[in-house]
């Protein structure tokens, strides 16, 4: 045994030198290996741990702003979605729209919230709001209640139905009077171009009906005037600009009637659509819808000219119809815009 160990240590030193050497070239290489991922284990540790302080750089910047957004107002902890919505309200009203939500949708109640000051008393309140399905007297699933509910105040407001069917369709807010504080809350019965609009302020905690309008709202003047649809020579898209220049009758709050106006006689209006010039007033297509092209294939020998989209013309009399000129001289007579019953 003595003697065996010394005799195969130098057959290997000498018979297998070179792969020794290869496999100590290799252990040094391994070595190399080692240190090189020793390297990188401690620059992906260094690494970790700048994102593990970044993130709570971050969780610590972050924390506050959350806590700051999440403030109590009049009891309530707003979200930041909630907070982003008060604004999005504020830049609707502040243009003298409507600010709605949709309530319809297929077979489905819907529950849902919008925060706002609406008593003006400077804080925000919450309002909850829940829809209920039901048959209209056509036999056609409605929504035919819808209950509010702010600080525990609760109003039920019943579908009332109209012509224009569609149950309750819309929820909203509306600033009627920028002058004072109150933010109102309207209650859309029907569609919008046929429908009713009830308007509510909330005082002192009591849902007071302050307006009710046929057709939907469109718009106000925050003076007193609302403006709904079916009152203007002409209505522009819900979600588009009102243009008070085509008003031709509005709810007057103050005086809690409809008022009607001469104020578009003698403007120069730029037309946003084609229409048909009637040789008198009793051509006048109105009534259920019907396209341009229809009206047009209708009233052959009735028309004076087609008005086409960006021409002016001026209205002349409102007394019998609505009486018009146009840039080169033709006269006649206008209607049947509001694409459902007048
Ligand atoms: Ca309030
Ligand atoms: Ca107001």
């Amino acid at each position: 045994m003595g003697t065996r160990t010394p005799l195969n240590t130098t057959f290997r030193l000498q018979g297998i030198r070179p792969s020794v050497r290869q496999e100590l070239d290799e252990v040094s290489y391994r070595k190399v290996d080692v240190a090189m991922s020793a390297r990188l284990l401690i620059k992906v540790f260094i690494l970790l741990l700048c994102l593990v302080i970044l993130s709570c750089g971050f969780n610590s910047s972050k924390q506050p702003k959350d806590v700051a957004i999440n403030i109590e107002e009049n009891g309530l902890v707003l979200s930041s979605a909630d907070k982003a919505n008060i604004e999005k309200v504020k830049q609707v009203l502040m243009n003298k729209l409507p600010y709605s939500i949709d309530l319809f949708e297929e077979g489905k109640n819907q529950n849902g919230h919008i925060n706002y000051d609406f008593d003006g008393d400077g804080k925000i309140d919450l309002m909850e709001y829940n829809t209920f399905m039901g048959k209209d007297s056509y036999g056609y699933e409605v929504i035919n209640k819808c209950v509010i509910n702010i600080g525990g105040n609760v109003l039920e407001e019943n579908y009332i139905e109209s012509d224009i069917g569609e149950g309750i369709s819309k929820l909203g807010l509306v600033d009627i009077n920028i002058d004072d504080n109150y933010t109102e809350i309207f209650v859309t019965h029907g569609d919008l171009r046929g429908g009713i609009a009830v308007i509510y302020r909330f005082v002192d905690k009591k849902y007071v009906e302050i307006a009710r309008v046929d057709g939907g709202i469109l718009a106000t003047s925050g003076k007193g005037e609302i403006y709904y649809w079916g009152g203007n020579l002409y209505e522009d898209s819900e979600d588009g600009e009102f243009n008070s220049s085509l008003v031709l009758s509005y709810y007057d709050i103050n005086k809690k009637e409809v008022v009607e106006t001469n104020q578009i006689v003698g403007k120069s209006i730029t037309s946003d659509r084609e229409f048909i010039v009637y040789k008198s007033q009793e051509d006048v297509i109105d009534g259920a819808p019907v396209t341009e092209e229809e009206k047009i294939s209708m009233s052959e020998n009735k028309i004076v000219k087609i008005l086409k989209r960006n021409e002016t013309f001026k209205v002349l009399s409102l007394d019998d119809g609505i009486k018009i000129s146009t840039e080169d001289g033709a006269i006649g007579w206008i209607g049947g815009f509001h694409m459902v019953w007048d």
